[in-house]
This record gives C-alpha cells, structure tokens and sequence, in this order.
C-alpha cells in the first residue's frame, strides 16, 4: 500500500475538478439545450475549413513534426498580420511561440515567469485557469475586483464594471510580478478603454511589472467599442505577453491552436516551458491557420474579413438572447465583446432545498437545478471569483450566445414556459 502522500505533489493539492468538466458533463448527462461552455455550435468558416483539408492532402511534412515553437508559415503569417496591429516589428522565430490552444500559452506563461513566493495580481472576473495556474508554479494569486458603478439604476452593460486605479494600487507589493488582464472579458463582455489599460500600464512601468493579457475574444467587440492591445501602449511591448486562441479567431475551438506573444527575452523563457511539456503542436492545424491569417491580412478592414462577418453575426445572436432574457424577467448585462452574457438571477424566486450541495455558492446550484429540472444549461459566475469574493458575485449565471440560432430559439422556449409557470 502507497501512502498517500506519495500519490501526488503538493502543487497539486487544492486543484480539483474545474467547472468546465463538472457542467459539461451535467450539460452532457441531462441532454441540455447548451449556452454553458463557449464554443461555436455552427461550423467555421468555409476558407478554413478548406485550408485544413488541403493541408491533409498537402503530402508527407503535414503529418509529422513541425518547428517546436511554431510551424514557420504560422509564425510568420502571425507576425505579419500582428506587427501591423501592435506597432512593433514582429520577429516570427524570436518573439512567438504557438501552443496548443490559448490555455497553454497561459500554463507556459505562468511556469516561466512566476517563481515561489510571487505574487500576481488576478482582475476578477477572472477565466478560472489563472488561479491554478499561478498556485502550481509557486506562486500567490491577489485579487482585485471589476466592480459595478450602481448610479441609482440597474447594471445595464459590461462598460459599468471598473477597476478602481486605487483598488488596484493597493494590491503592488515588493513581490508582486504580473498583473493579469483579459480584453475582452470572459464572463463579462468587458472590453477595457484605452484610458484604463494605461492607468494599468503605468503601474506596471512603476513598479516594473509584467503584464499577461489574454485576448482570445479580441475580434469580438459589439457597438463600437474597440480592442486596444495593451503592448501596443508605450512602454509595455517588452513588459507584456498577449495571448491568443485560433479556436476563437476562427470559431475552431477544437483545434487547439494558440499562441503567446512578447518580446524575444521573454517568450525565450516560454518556449522553454513549452518544449519541455508538449514540444511541437499539431502541424495540419497550423498551416490551416497560416492560412486563415493570410486571408485576413489581405481582406483587414473589409466586409469580407472573417474578423468583421463574425462579430456582425455575433451581434445579432447577442441581442436575441438579451430580449429573451428581459423578456422572462432575467436582467442581462449587455456584452461590449467576446462570448458571453451575464444575467442577474437575483430577482428570481427558486426552491433550491433539494440540491442535496447547500454548502455551495447559490449560483452553482441554481445552475444545476437549472440543467436538470428545466433542461437548459449555463455556467455560474462565482467560478470566475476567488474564494474571498465568491459570495458577492453568486446571483450571476452565465451564458454563450455563440450558437445557432435554433439553440438559442430552444433556450428561450425553455425559458419561455418557465416564466409562465412562475
Ligand atoms: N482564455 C479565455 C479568456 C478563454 O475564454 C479561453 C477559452 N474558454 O472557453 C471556455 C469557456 O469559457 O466556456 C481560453 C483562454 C482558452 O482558449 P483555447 O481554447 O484556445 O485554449
């Protein structure tokens, strides 16, 4: 018999199941109609899905190794398309690295960059990875808040959630390291103002921070609002790693291709990590995507882009699903970008007593008895909260318009007859 505390490593304790494998499989089991977990139930575009299949066919190379940190034409193409962007002269070999999805560009990130005894500082909400992510590499997650500005009236768009400049000051201490942000935002739909991510940047000047900024969502901006890339910002291409997902970009969750991008000195340090887990990542999947970022530079800016057909697409999904859920009396907060809407379930009158789990947040076993007694599912927001805040952020559901709309006409007949039951 093996002691037990020989089965595992201590970094791994306090990392449990995440709620991706607990509601996907609740999803799964009860047969829900899904806006739980984000991804595109429709397929992507066809220019893609065309460069994969050519790449298949495309002869012997497609279907071994490729460069570790990136197949060329990915890197290069990235390069590309993301010097025009940032402002700044992109080398393809030194200052990207690709991994398998924007996840491990996180995990990578976060093993190169953050030792014992470091501290990094979350904005919640926050895509939950992030935390076990900083605890396994050694380090101490500090959160600091979005917080709704309630001027006498409900809390009606993503842009009402701010980071207080103070708040966030407060947090720097001697062993603070990284300041981790996500434009646009998952669960919120926040897309930060230029004026907030420099209140950001000059802190991390200051105080000589680095900054991790997840942008997977970055196409995705609804009503005008715009995406600035933080590294684009003075001062902050050598001090920031923007990560990105071309599961998102080209609605091709499953894929798995990502990317970190940064200043040679600092991705050197991520590539060690990545060659050292998965090395190479699937080759087909990555010409494909070269590909795709080919097409979109020549097309940026034109009706024909992906990166402007999708959030036009997007648009009008987001805003069936807000006027469903006004219409049953849940108050959705509106997106500014990315997937995702999150609704106030405050309002709501359930009896809850007989999820048998009453030592969990209200907003989990709402959702729960959300997928098993009316068949519909969607994620709980305080699992994009720390432990600390989990408490004043539990009467959020979250949930992904990117579906079809005949998923989104099934969710609101669920809804529908539920509140003419109420
Ligand atoms: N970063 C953010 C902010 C993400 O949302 C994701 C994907 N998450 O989607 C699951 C969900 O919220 O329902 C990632 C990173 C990971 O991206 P990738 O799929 O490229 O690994």
């Amino acid at each position: 018999m093996i002691m037990s505390g020989r089965l595992h490593a201590r970094r791994t304790d306090g990392v449990g199941t995440n709620v991706w494998v607990e509601f996907t499989q609740l999803a799964a089991d009860y047969r829900a109609v899904n806006l739980g977990q984000g991804f595109p139930d429709f397929s992507p575009p066809p220019f893609i899905q065309e460069a994969f299949c050519k790449a298949v066919g495309g002869g012997p190379p497609m279907h071994q190794y490729t460069r570790a940190f990136g197949h060329p034409p990915l890197v290069k193409s990235l390069a590309k398309f993301f010097s025009r962007i940032v402002g700044h002269e992109i080398d393809p070999f030194e200052d990207i690295l690709v991994t398998v999805g924007a996840y491990q560009a996180l995990f990578c990130a976060f093993q190169a960059l953050v030792d014992e005894g470091d501290e990094v500082i979350i904005v919640e909400p926050f895509f939950d990875c992030y935390q076990p992510m900083v605890k396994m590499a050694g380090g101490k997650a500090v959160y600091v808040p979005l917080r709704p500005k309630v001027e006498g009236g409900a809390v009606l768009s993503s842009g009402d959630w701010v980071l207080s400049a103070e708040e966030l000051a407060s947090k720097i201490t001697p062993h603070t390291k990284a300041i981790v942000i996500n434009t646009p935002n998952n669960p919120l739909g926040k897309v930060y103002k230029t004026e907030e991510l420099q209140m950001i940047a000059d802190l991390c000047i200051r105080h000589d921070l680095l900054c991790i900024s997840d942008e997977v969502y970055e196409w995705l901006t609804y009503d005008g609002a715009k995406h600035v890339k933080i590294a684009s910002l003075p001062g902050m291409w050598e001090r920031t790693i923007t990560v990105g997902s071309a599961g998102k970009t080209f609605s091709a969750t499953g894929w798995k291709v990502g990317w970190a991008i940064s200043s040679g000195q600092i991705i050197k340090h991520l590539k060690a990590m990545h060659q050292s887990s998965v090395f190479d990542c699937a080759t087909a999947a990555q010409e494909a995507v070269a590909h795709g970022f080919e097409r979109e530079y020549q097309l940026f800016g034109t009706p024909e882009s992906y990166f402007q057909q999708l959030p036009a697409m997007l648009h009008h999904k987001r805003k069936k699903l807000a006027s469903c859920l006004e219409s049953v009396g849940l108050q959705p907060i509106m997106p500014e970008g990315g997937y995702f809407m999150m609704a106030d379930i405050s309002s709501v009158r359930v009896d809850l007593s007989d999820q048998s789990t009453n030592d969990e947040p209200y907003d989990f076993r709402f959702v729960k008895w959300l997928i098993k007694e009316k068949g519909l599912a969607t994620i709980p927001v305080s699992a994009f909260y720390s432990p600390e805040h989990r408490e004043d952020f539990d009467k959020y559901i979250r949930f992904c318009f990117v579906k079809e709309d005949s998923t989104l006409d099934a969710a609101e007949n669920i809804l529908r007859k539920w509140s003419h039951k109420k």
